[in-house]
């Protein structure tokens, strides 16, 4: 652990959540003169935490004297308070810059508006069965500081795009902005700002690894070793031919021998591998590891059913982009009709970006919550519902042996359920035939 002098130095933690939690124990651990806030009056304050705790609105005065806030990223950082301490020249961080400062482990890293996940998970896994002790942390839920402690070689890191817009000293070994598409714009405002909090991950990396068939994923700095991927035929870095990936021209993996599925899923693999290349390892042993990795729950996996129906959970599609990529893959190849489940919360996205994959591969869409309206208008004859298990019931009614049911709902799941993961849970349940 590299050394800075935190000891004494007046600093505020704001949100109480995993990342926040975690500030706070390692700067209480560093003698910080610390402070928390929380935006909620109601928020929990677990017992280990003995420093002031300020729930909801803050005192006069509150930034006099501190030098730093440490903001979860759950926190706008137009909220009033943080732009209070903005003004009072205190300097905002996040918890992934904290870490960025005293880590001194090797680190990848990966962002982007989908896949963030499939992929950190993946190249864990390739790095673990290549000899590279690895661990995920990040977006994917374990705090970046927590991994401080862990005995492993590298850290793999997934950043939201409210991660990088708090962080500017992260050094990556290797970095991936996978894709963009409209997110989070509630927050962002615009795709201009989201595009540029997610540039961000490429400040200090040594290589990235970009997407040819999209120009915003690529550094913008001209000292980042850039290398591609993508489905076409090509002898420039990853490409694709005959179901294989290919390095550099030549045939690497045959990707039937794999579990993830769907084209997005090729490029997933092509950016876990471009990684773990970026971390020294060979690209056959990379290529090799990626047959043993299961798919992440919740992201297109076919519920086990005895009706013959294929009920699909793609609960994590929570924008649009996630959406197109589930029923481009299963669109292209099905039999029977495909029968959409979505709708929740769409973040302030415009969902025309939808329209032709309603009208090519959906034959019948059943929409519900806050943005289900503006998703049924844009297919007619669409089935308005008031909450999952009755969107089930229309979709059981609907469908026949051989059919496609997917829940992929293009929007977040917190109007209606505490998380997407609920989501899935409700969607399982319904799907089982049980109660909510
Ligand atoms: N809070 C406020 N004011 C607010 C919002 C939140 O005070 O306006 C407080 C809440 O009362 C709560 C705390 O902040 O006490 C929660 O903090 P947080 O929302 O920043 O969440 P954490 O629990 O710290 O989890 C965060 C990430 N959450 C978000 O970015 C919203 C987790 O990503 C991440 O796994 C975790 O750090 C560890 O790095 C979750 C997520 O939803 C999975 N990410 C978004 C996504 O993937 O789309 C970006
Ligand atoms: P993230 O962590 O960025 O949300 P996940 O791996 O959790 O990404 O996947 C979220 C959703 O996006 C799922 O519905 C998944 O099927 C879809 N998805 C995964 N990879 C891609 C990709 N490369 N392009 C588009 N959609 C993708």
């Amino acid at each position: 652990m590299m050394s800075l002098q935190l000891a004494g130095q007046r600093i505020v933690v704001a949100g109480l959540g995993i990342s926040g939690q975690a500030s706070i124990r390692f700067l209480l651990s560093q003698q910080a003169q610390l402070k928390v806030w929380d935006t909620r009056a109601d928020a929990p304050v677990p017992d280990d935490i003995t420093c002031p705790v300020v729930r909801g609105a803050l005192p006069q005065g509150y930034w006099d004297d501190v030098t730093t806030l440490v903001v979860s990223p759950g926190i706008d950082l137009q909220h009033e308070g943080v732009q209070q301490a903005m003004t009072s020249e205190v300097e905002v961080i996040g918890e992934i810059e904290l870490f960025a400062r005293i880590n001194t482990r090797p680190c990848l890293g990966i962002t982007g508006s989908n896949g963030k996940t499939t992929v950190t998970l993946l190249l864990t896994h390739i790095l673990n069965s290549c000899g590279i002790r690895a661990v995920a942390a990040g977006n994917v839920g374990k705090p970046a500081l927590s991994t401080l402690d862990d005995d492993v070689d590298m850290v793999v890191l997934e950043l939201s795009s409210f991660q990088l817009e708090t962080t500017s000293s992260l050094a990556l070994e290797g970095a991936t902005l996978l894709n963009l598409s409209d997110d989070h714009l509630d927050r962002h405002k615009t795709m201009a700002a989201y595009s540029d909090a997610k540039q961000r991950i490429f400040n200090h990396a040594t290589q990235a690894l970009c997407w040819r068939e999209q120009q915003l994923t690529y550094p913008l700095s001209l000292s980042v070793q850039v290398h591609e991927f993508g489905l076409a035929d090509t002898a420039d870095d990853f490409g694709f031919c005959n179901n294989m990936i290919t390095w550099q021209g030549k045939p690497l993996l045959d990707i039937s021998t794999v579990q993830l599925v769907g084209t997005h899923n090729i490029l997933n693999i092509q950016a876990a591998i471009g990684l773990a290349m970026c971390a020294g390892v060979e690209a056959s042993a990379a290529a090799a590891a990626v047959a043993t990795f299961a798919p992440v729950a919740h992201r297109c996996v076919t519920l086990p059913t005895s009706d013959k129906i294929r009920w699909i959970d793609d609960s994590k599609a929570t924008n649009a982009g996630a959406t197109i990529a589930a029923l481009t893959g299963l669109g292209a190849g099905k039999t029977g009709r495909l029968i959409l489940i979505a709708g929740g919360d769409g973040k302030g996205a415009d969902f025309a970006v939808l329209t032709p994959y309603l009208h090519q591969y959906v034959d019948e869409l059943i929409t519900l919550g806050k943005d289900g309206p503006a998703l049924a208008a844009l297919k007619s004859g669409a089935y308005q519902v008031a909450n999952m298990p009755e969107a089930v019931e229309q979709a059981r009614a609907l469908a026949s042996p051989g059919d496609i049911v997917l829940m992929s709902p293009a929007c977040a799941s917190l109007d209606m359920f505490k998380n997407y993961v609920h989501r899935a849970e409700v969607f399982a349940q319904a799907v089982a035939g049980g109660a909510e």
